[in-house]
């Protein structure tokens, strides 16, 4: 049987090569053990992220051609504004570079030190951006998502009595805003589902003054499994489901690179006047003027295309199910994955998959490069070293995931791609045994797996 049909043909195409297998030891090698640091030109296939690596259609190419790079009051920004007031149902939207760009705003104008921002799950840039103005981050995720065996459709959900738990310890006061990241990255693409997100809003805002910012960028995807999975959203449009989904909320911070299919951007979006004007005033000093914010204008036309493109049903549906693809080829032959499968990416247990290797030799970083070395596919380590040290022991956190992701970029591979990583997969796994751990011998100080560096150990 075939795959899941491509709602696309293909105009043009980049060739791509299998380093030979002595280039491919010695690139994992000169990158220290680490994919962040191998080049693009040794990569056969690219399943670092779906961030920024999307293909475009013809409709966005053409809209590059209409940039308009006006300093201030560019045509594309507008086009933006009203994009994000369709599909999203924001009244107003500040650009910036790309998502960090509108953590930062958002972070630094809403946080306090001392304050707590509680989130489904913890995602690295947008900690960092709590941490910096003096926040912390507790995770009120629903215990599922702890564990990968757990089928729980949306194991996104926040836990309520987690955070009624931070109330009564801390007081309102001490909470900053209540984080939600759509369709959860680290915990595997898992949604939240339009209930969850509803009682939030309620309990949050109703009962207790408290703002709810989300992290929307994959709201798209997280909107598609609300569909295919919670009761009475079957027939509604994606974009209906968008806009209810939003209005629990007081504003996001998003970044274009992922469901926007576009290369670079990203923006904050608000129902709030406040919210908006103060972080208007404060983009002009770290990403541009408030017309821009970091993009060029025909950037802002791929974003504002691309976000109406990427609601459409027939794609979404392909996009998802390309992801489900590659995870059941991996579950038929019993590899260790994240359950359910999620929106962007398959994710593989590392801890199961390599139970001879103790934490502290990073099980996931170490499949990651084994990967590499047996076929030239590129995934990337989300367990131990992308979570970093206690901020105030310093120790290493090894937290209950410990993943390599497998992130399919959009409409870029085909399924027959998506057929090699998985033989790929599963011969290491035959041979998992041999595979020998790692220890790190270069640490940077901030979101230290981006430029680790690591040896292997004898086994
Ligand atoms: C992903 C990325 C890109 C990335 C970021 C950090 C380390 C490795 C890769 C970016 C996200 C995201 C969520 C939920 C905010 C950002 C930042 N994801 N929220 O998954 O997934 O957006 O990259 O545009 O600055 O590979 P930005």
């Amino acid at each position: 049987m075939h795959g899941p049909v491509e709602p696309f043909k293909i105009k043009v195409v980049e060739p791509v090569k299998i380093p030979s297998e002595k280039r491919r030891q010695e690139a994992i090698r000169e990158a220290g053990f680490n994919t962040f640091l191998l080049l693009s030109e040794d990569v056969f296939i690219d399943l670092l992220t779906d961030s920024g690596t999307s293909a475009m259609s013809d409709n966005q190419w053409a809209g590059m051609m209409l940039g308009d790079e006006a300093y201030a009051g560019s045509k594309n920004f507008y086009n933006l504004e009203k994009a994000v007031q369709d599909v999203l149902g924001y009244k107003y939207m500040v650009p910036t570079h790309q998502g960090r760009g509108a953590e930062h705003l958002m972070s630094k104008n809403l946080i306090k030190p001392g304050q707590l921002v509680p989130r489904n799950m913890y995602f690295t840039t947008s900690k960092l951006h709590v941490e910096l103005p003096g926040g912390t981050m507790p995770d009120i995720i629903i215990d599922e998502a702890h564990d990968p065996e757990n089928t729980h459709p949306f194991k996104g959900n926040i836990d309520l009595n987690k955070l009624q738990k931070l109330i009564d310890e801390y007081g309102a006061e001490k909470i900053a805003y209540i984080n939600v990241e759509m369709d959860v990255n680290m915990a595997g693409g898992q949604p939240v589902s339009m209930e969850n997100l509803r009682k939030v809003y309620e309990f949050a805002n109703k009962e207790h003054k408290l703002k709810v910012i989300f992290d929307a960028t994959r709201s798209s995807e997280n909107a598609y499994f609300i569909k295919d999975r919670e009761k009475g959203y079957e027939d509604i449009p994606i974009i209906d489901i968008l806009r209810e989904m939003m209005s629990y909320s007081d504003g996001c911070i998003y970044s274009a690179k992922k469901d926007c299919l576009v290369n670079i951007g990203g923006f904050l979006a608000t129902h709030d006047k406040e919210i908006f004007e103060k972080t208007r005033s404060e983009v002009v000093v770290y990403e541009g003027l408030h017309t821009y914010g970091g993009m060029a204008g025909r950037d802002m036309e791929a974003v504002a295309r691309g976000l109406r493109e990427g609601t459409q049903y027939e794609y979404l549906k392909y996009r998802i199910n390309q992801t489900r693809y590659l995870g059941e080829l991996l579950i038929k032959e019993n590899i260790p994955v994240v359950k359910p499968i999620g929106g962007h990416a398959v994710f593989l247990n590392a801890l199961k998959f390599l139970p001879h290797l103790p934490r502290e030799q990073w099980p996931a970083q170490t499949l990651s490069a084994a990967i590499y070395e047996d076929s030239g596919v590129r995934s990337m380590e989300r367990g131990a070293v992308s979570k970093g040290r206690d901020k105030i022991t310093g120790e290493n956190i090894f937290p209950k995931l410990e993943l390599v992701r497998l992130t399919i970029p959009r409409r870029v591979y085909t399924n027959t791609h998506m057929e090699y990583t998985a033989e790929s997969i599963i011969r290491l796994y035959e041979r998992k045994d041999t595979i020998p751990g790692l220890k790190m011998v270069h640490e940077p100080k901030y979101l230290r797996f981006f430029q680790s560096r690591f040896e292997q150990v004898n086994l």
